[in-house]
């Protein structure tokens, strides 16, 4: 690894995380000459992929999708073993990306990032990590995730617990071997979908604990189809600007034009069974063009969907509470399985409902529900997701030009101009910020398009000799309405979701993501550009 820069250097740009996201900016802002560095957290490289090891994560977006358009060379060189790759196999990959583009030598490793201040004289950020170094730059990315700060609920008596307990997002790099044990699983989110059929097939009794039921579609996962990948091979330029015209960024789905209301019950019905027997969440959510936006045409998948669910589980009860009905289909995030409704036809596998009967505490056996009723187990895993989108970024003590911290400014909910940047924080840029479509799409499409724009924009300043840029209150406060005007236009805001912070207590409830479809964000992106970076103040 490089030696670490003087406390003399000035570095034009500081990477905060080493994800997806990081590691492109890097490879980005060295082929345009910048001096940059990324600081990574974790003993590796990879952000989401490099700490979710738990059983059973893998990609829900295709593998011929979810990889860095960049390099055609990389495309055409790396082959995906399987439709949907799984965690090992994506890790991999970042790490081989890492290497082909010689790009460590720019990365240091177990560094947290714990603060950063603006010098409005000097116009310059100062960083300091967790271990008190300090790093000077004169931009800032951060690239630190949306889902990137785990938390598990605070239940009392978890220092008690006589067993073992694990956070997916922190799971153990070894592995956890649940043979012969009782284990229970909390949480029923696209992370517990995933984990729950592998660790019911090991352990000797898992209790799943569920809150609100989920919709999820099988995967169709399969070893990688020797024609499928040569035909996307073959036209990968032109699928790239398929996927940049499309709502989520992925490619090979038609664009929906007919409302789901405008067909024949038959041929509607014909149409799920064949998106379900397809797999995958994308081909769904684009048979129609309304699903996100009108109750009853939502319905119809969401019927088509519940009807499946009590076609597999056998025992009606556990159908019943496996069956989501406080939610449209697609409004939480859709989640994507193998075998996950069918492991509850297994005898070692009970599901218990903690809506009705919340848990109450860890006990030093097990869970305790509200009614008094104990699950003694030997391990507990927390599929309970992250404080999301905003969580990594709180974290971090930020102070902008008036020495002003953005947790305060993000007090009331994130506030930004694009998802790209926010007013007061000069030359602080975000990777898939809250504010853009992010989360809501292919995140590697996404982070390719931020970065670019990012890398746009600093070259611009370059080209100008300007220092600054900030985003001015007025564009950020006209994008904040429109993100929540667009939300409001859809159904997305009706579940209780991490794209609305529901499940951490006490988040404001607020919108985060764009949905407006990476089409349109893209359009509006290039046109601020365009106009000079209309909405910003440049100095
Ligand atoms: O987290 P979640 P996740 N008592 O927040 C429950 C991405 N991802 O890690 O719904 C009981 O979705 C909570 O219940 P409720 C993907 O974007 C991608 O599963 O709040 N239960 C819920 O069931 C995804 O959306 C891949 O009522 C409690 C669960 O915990 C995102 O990560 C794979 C509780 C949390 O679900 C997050 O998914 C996996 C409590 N006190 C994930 N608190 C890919 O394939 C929380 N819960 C790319």
């Amino acid at each position: 690894m490089a030696s670490s820069p003087t406390s003399a250097t000035t570095l034009d740009v500081a990477v905060v995380g080493v994800g997806l996201g990081g590691l492109y900016a890097l490879h980005r802002l060295r082929g345009m000459g910048m001096t940059a560095r990324g600081y990574e957290a974790g003993s590796g490289i990879g952000g989401t992929w490099f700490w979710n090891r738990y059983p059973g994560a893998r990609c829900d977006i295709e593998s011929l999708e979810y990889s860095y358009s960049f390099s055609e060379d990389l495309q055409n060189e790396w082959h995906w073993p399987e439709r949907y790759a799984t965690q090992p196999v994506i890790l991999e990959y970042i790490n081989h990306v890492a290497d082909r583009f010689d790009l460590r030598r720019d990365i240091q490793l177990n560094t947290r990032i714990a603060e950063a201040r603006f010098d409005a004289a000097d116009r310059c950020w100062t960083l300091r990590t967790k271990a008190g170094e300090e790093i000077r730059a004169r931009h800032v990315i951060m690239a630190t995730g949306n889902l990137s700060t785990p938390r598990v609920p605070d239940f009392q008596g978890i220092e008690d617990f006589q067993g073992k307990w694990y956070h997916t997002g922190l799971w153990p790099a070894e592995g956890v071997d649940f043979t012969g044990q009782t284990v229970g699983v909390v949480g029923t989110g696209s992370t517990a979908i995933q984990m729950i059929p592998r660790i019911a097939a090991q352990a000797k009794h898992l209790y799943v604990f569920q809150r609100t039921a989920n919709f999820s579609l099988p995967a169709r996962n399969a070893p990688m189809d020797a024609a499928t990948e040569a035909d996307h091979r073959a036209r990968y330029a032109e699928r790239l600007v398929d996927a940049r015209q499309t709502a989520f960024g992925v490619s090979g789905v038609p664009i929906p034009v007919q409302s789901a209301l405008a067909v024949p019950e038959a041929e509607r019905r014909a149409n799920y069974e064949a998106m379900w027997a397809r797999g995958g969440t994308i081909p769904l959510l684009n048979c129609y063009n309304d699903f996100l936006v009108d109750e009853r045409a939502n319905e119809t998948a969401a019927e088509f969907v519940r009807e499946k669910i009590r076609g597999i589980v056998k025992d009606p009860r556990t159908a019943a509470l496996l069956t989501p009905n406080d939610h449209p289909i697609g409004s939480k995030r859709l989640c994507l399985d193998t075998g996950y409704y069918e492991t509850y036809n297994r005898g070692n596998v009970t599901l218990v409902d903690v809506r009705s009967d919340p848990i109450e505490r860890v006990t030093p056996r097990g869970l305790r529900l509200t009614g008094g009723t104990e699950y003694a187990v030997d391990s507990l895993a927390f599929a309970t997701g992250f404080d999301a989108m905003t969580g990594a970024l709180r974290e971090i003590d930020i102070r902008g030009a008036e020495g002003q911290a953005l947790a305060e400014a993000w007090e009331g909910g994130p506030l930004t101009y694009l998802g790209l940047m926010v007013a007061g924080f000069p030359n602080l840029f975000m990777v898939t910020g809250p504010g853009s479509p992010g989360v809501k799409s292919q995140m590697i499409h996404s982070i390719e398009q931020h970065v670019d724009w990012i890398a746009d924009c600093l070259a611009h300043l370059r080209a100008k000799g300007l220092a600054t840029i900030a985003p001015t209150e007025q564009a950020q406060a006209d994008w904040v309405d429109h993100v929540n005007k667009v939300a409001d236009r859809t159904l997305y805001p009706r579940a209780n979701s991490w794209y609305v912070g529901a499940n951490v207590p006490g988040k404001p409830r607020v919108f985060m993501p764009y949905v407006g479809g990476v089409a349109a964000y893209r359009r509006k992106c290039d046109e601020v550009a365009a106009k000079g970076y209309a909405g910003f103040v440049l100095a």
